[in-house]
């Protein structure tokens, strides 16, 4: 054993054999760590709040597909990361928290920032586990990153008390990368499933977010096969190419008017890899009627019990991979065409909006988001947040992810903020363009960590929709005729421009016009690609909502009939 191999050289040690190239965090207290991260080449981005450490380490892990680790102390500093947590948890995102908790020789004597850290992190985490004896260590690593990314990927928890950091780690073992184990399901499942399969003449695949780790081409395949029509949640997004023919959009709350009739005629509906959540499920009560689901999940807890139909344990990919390899009929000439014409419906929609927009002054988002299209590279990946206005984002066929973008967005817990830091995550890991489509208010939420991207000098372009504020709990209140009351939710004074550090790294744009829009994302893109921090801050008009959610009451909008009725 050499003197200096102490618990930070073994984790460190380990991270290295497992391939993490960066760790995030706010380590306190127990500093140690700085002595061992030299020698190992890993960069350490120091964060100034944790939250938006554990949201950078998500977005980190959603773009390279695997672990990411994040460090943090004790007490507050680990309640700070609930929320990131939460947030990794519902995104399936493989991410490995490290926290320093009270030292076993002082528990219970009510020391220093002493919480009961398991307690608050178990429910939202795969594994919860405090490191008592420096034996256990480097077993208690492996076990973490096997857990993270195996099964539903998510996030786990090692807990480092104070005591155990000066005490020797035993050594003269091999550490073990984790592996990642394939998860093929039955063949009673894939039979039983395959027996709806081969007889419908209308289906729908939806994709979900559990789908992320792979590429759709296989999943085009099996929908070519059989006719049927794509859908994805917003978390699943960017899997199958948005501009194959029978990509239809994004599921539930997000769903085209022009397109909910593709899911009224749907004689089967496939999920993949996914929750089915409330917003991917919204209608579905009025839309479905008794349409069987056969729903694909890889984690038992994932099934969604409120349809019938058929649940297959397994992985997505190797369920479709096997149904392909079954002959079934031809995909029927009727529904094809009915999802033909409800898609060139969406799109006409969109053009005649888009040219009624033309008539109106000031910028709109589904203007901009028409140019982002044009104007940035199709490799992009985009970071969303789930504001009133950047949800223009999720209505399809307003925004298409191209074959080769990413698109990372917050869970149905829709965190605010989670995207804006997110973002520098996913810059860090990539060398592909990130692009954050963020509202104001979550950008200002970001904020503390704005000298991280100016430290550690991470580009990328912020499009940052300023309405004055929170415009989606605003937007609620006009709704119901609450204006006048005590709680404005946007402002005038704040619409005035936000606030951006001057520094030689960032640039900072701005739109307030159709006229203008075009020119200034061309010189973001130059600036982003002089390696700047870009800020593009757009006046966004409260009023620029999608139909869909101009009468939300709540978290959800009522139903049409509801609506009218109000
Ligand atoms: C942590 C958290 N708190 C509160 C909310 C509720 N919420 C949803 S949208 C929103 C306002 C977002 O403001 P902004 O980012 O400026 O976008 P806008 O709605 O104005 O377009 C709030 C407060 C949330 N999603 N997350």
């Amino acid at each position: 054993m050499t003197a200096s191999f102490f618990p930070w050289d073994a984790i460190i040690g380990y991270l290295k054999s497992a391939g993490v190239q960066h760790l995030f965090g706010l380590p306190s207290d127990d500093l140690k760590i700085v002595s061992s991260l030299p020698s190992s080449g890993m960069d350490f981005i120091l964060c100034k709040d944790q939250r938006n450490a554990v949201f950078m380490a998500a977005g980190y892990a959603l773009t390279t597909n695997q672990m990411s680790v994040c460090v943090v102390g004790k007490g507050p500093a680990l309640s700070n990361t609930l929320t990131g947590l939460l947030e990794a948890k519902n995104l399936g995102a493989p991410l490995l928290l490290l926290a320093l908790g009270t030292g076993g020789d002082k528990l219970g004597t009510r020391s220093f920032q002493e919480a009961d850290q398991i307690s608050l992190v178990k429910p939202l985490v795969k594994w919860a586990y405090r490191v008592e004896h420096a034996d256990r260590l480097v077993w208690a690593m492996e076990r973490a990153a096997f857990l993270a990314i195996n099964g539903a990927p998510g996030p786990v928890y090692i807990e480092l008390p104070e005591n155990l950091m000066d005490q020797p780690v035993p050594t003269g073992f091999q550490f073990t990368p984790p592996e990642k184990l394939s998860c093929s399901p039955s063949r009673r499942e894939l039979d039983a499933s395959w027996g709806i399969i081969e007889n419908a003449r209308r289906p729908l695949i939806l994709v979900g977010g559990g789908m992320k780790s792979g590429t759709g081409d296989v999943i085009e395949r099996f929908a070519n096969q059989h006719g049927a029509a794509l859908f994805a949640t917003a978390s699943g997004r960017g899997v199958v190419d948005e501009d194959h023919e029978l990509f239809c959009g994004v599921a539930g709350l997000y769903t085209d008017l022009s397109l909910r009739q593709i899911w009224k005629e749907s004689d089967v509906v496939i999920t993949l890899g996914s929750r089915l959540e409330e917003t991917a499920t919204f209608e579905w009560d009025i839309l479905l009627q008794d349409t069987p689901l056969i729903q694909v999940n890889v984690n038992l807890e994932d099934f969604a019990h409120e349809y019938r139909g058929i649940k297959v344990l397994g992985d997505g990919y190797a369920a479709v991979e096997q149904w392909l390899e079954r002959r079934g009929q031809e995909p029927d000439g009727v529904w094809l065409e009915t999802i033909r014409s409800c898609k060139q419906e969406a799109f006409s929609h969109r053009a005649i909006y888009l040219e009624e927009l033309k008539k109106t002054p000031g910028i709109h988002v589904p203007e901009l988001l028409d140019m982002i299209q044009t104007e940035f590279p199709e490799n992009l990946v985009l970071l969303q947040e789930n504001g009133l206005q950047d949800m223009w984002s999720y209505f399809y066929p307003y925004f298409r992810f191209a074959q080769g973008s990413l698109s990372i967005v917050p869970s149905d817990q829709t965190s605010l903020g989670f995207g804006a830091a997110a973002a520098l995550g996913a810059s860090v890991a990539t060398q592909r363009p990130v692009v954050a489509l963020v509202g104001d208010g979550a950008f200002n939420l970001f904020c503390s960590d704005f000298m991280t991207a100016v430290e550690y000098q991470i580009p990328l372009i912020y499009l940052v929709l300023n309405n004055g504020g929170y415009g989606w709990l605003q937007n609620q209140m006009n709704y119901k005729h609450l204006t006048g009351q005590s709680l404005p939710f946007v402002s005038e004074e704040a619409k005035t421009g936000i606030q951006i550090p001057q520094y030689e790294f960032v640039e900072s744009l701005a739109i307030r016009s159709k006229g203008e829009a075009r020119e200034q994302l061309q010189l973001a893109w130059q600036k982003y690609q002089e390696n700047k921090l870009v800020i593009v801050e757009v006046y966004a008009d409260l009023a620029d909502v999608h139909e869909k959610i101009s009468h939300v009451y709540g978290d959800f909008p009522l139903y049409e009939q509801q609506a009218s009725k109000n």
